[in-house]
């Protein structure tokens, strides 16, 4: 029944949205699969992709007791960790939204599931010992170009701000591997940041430095970018919102059957329904396959009878935090959180 059950692990090339830098989507024959292989991983770059090695040195300072620096390689001797995440960028399906607003048109596969390995965040930042009055830790990655829309002069620098508690939880990592290898380039080597539950701008990848901070971080890619514009004003992206896709329509020789099977994920809870409605008829509860991690989307399998012909599918999730997939969702500018329930066409 788990939806990766009938295929072996097959990689097939990136869907290319954009060549330099590049930003390319997991295909969807691969989204069927509970693990995505490296090759497939969906890729989202801001500016040009960094050439690092493992002699590449990550400082750690700012609101610390004892600041330090620590080259990639010796990462290899600190406890390992290894959490198993679905991570989405917050663009993901910016296509569905009308109108279509700025920024990369993403269509259903800027997310995919990896297992990340690394250093825990909190071990690192442990050894430098946290002032009190730190509030974010901010993560500064190795890339930057020019953004003509800046509010400050001169190239933007990818960072990020994230709150402390969020940082020091045992299950946030500077990932040095992927899937058992070392980090591709393209998702960051040598090592990258791993936030689980959040949508993927927080996990930062080329990370340079570790800076402890003692306000808000208010930088391009904190205020001007990854934020929810709407008329009542600007709210930050954070956590991955509840959202569910059909993989992979089956249907029996007969033509009959049909099984809806798919993915379901949150970031602010495990997934605790999935609704599956047919050609507008009543919605019916899916059965659900649990994810071996809390951060890992959650599989859904459904057996519908139904005749041959095209019909329309519709997917609904609903998490723990009682959260469910809207019919709608309120526009914004730069197309964040697209989480809408989505209809799919099956011939
Ligand atoms: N340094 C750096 N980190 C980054 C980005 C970036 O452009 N530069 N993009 C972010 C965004 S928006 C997403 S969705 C994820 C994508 O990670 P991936 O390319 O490994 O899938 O990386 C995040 N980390
Ligand atoms: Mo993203």
């Amino acid at each position: 029944m788990n939806p990766a059950s009938s295929s072996a692990s097959v990689a097939a090339p990136l869907d290319v949205v954009r060549e330099e830098p590049l930003c390319a989507e997991t295909p969807r024959e691969v989204l069927q699969q509970a693990v995505t292989p490296r090759e497939s991983v969906y890729v989202r770059s801001n500016f040009p992709t960094p050439s690092l090695d493992a002699s590449h040195v990550i400082v750690v300072r700012g609101a610390v007791q004892h600041p330090y620096e620590v080259a990639v390689h010796e990462l290899a001797a600190w406890p390992q960790h290894e959490v198993l995440v679905t991570m989405e960028c917050a663009g993901n399906w910016r296509l569905g939204m009308d109108p279509v607003p700025v920024g990369e048109p993403w269509s259903y596969g800027a997310v995919s599931t990896t297992a990340w390995r690394g250093v825990r965040v909190a071990d690192l930042l442990t050894r430098a010992g946290i002032a009190p009055e730190a509030v974010e830790l901010l993560t500064i990655g190795a890339d930057k170009g020019e953004r003509d829309d800046s509010v400050t002069p001169g190239p933007v620098t990818f960072a990020r701000g994230l709150p402390v508690d969020a940082a020091m939880h045992p299950d946030t990592i500077l990932a040095t591997h992927m899937d058992g290898e070392p980090l591709t380039q393209h998702h960051g080597a040598p090592a990258r940041l791993i936030v689980p539950g959040w949508y993927g701008m927080a996990s930062v990848k080329w990370v340079a430095a570790f800076e402890l901070i003692t306000t808000p971080f208010d930088g391009y890619f904190q205020r001007q970018r990854y934020v929810y514009k709407t008329a009542e004003g600007d709210t930050p992206v954070t956590r991955a919102l509840v959202k569910s896709f059909l993989a992979k329509p089956e249907r029996s020789a007969d033509g009959r059957v049909l099984t809806a099977r798919g993915w379901a994920w949150s970031g602010f809870g495990e997934i605790a329904r999935v609704q599956v409605q047919v050609n507008a008829g009543e919605w019916v509860d899916a059965e659900l396959i649990p994810s071996t991690s809390p951060y890992a989307w959650t599989g859904f399998s459904l057996v519908l009878d139904i005749p041959a012909g095209p019909v329309t599918v519709r997917t609904r999730a609903t998490d723990t935090a009682g959260n469910t997939q809207p019919d709608r969702i309120e526009w914004n500018s730069l197309g964040y959180g697209n989480n809408a329930v989505r209809t799919f066409v099956i011939d």
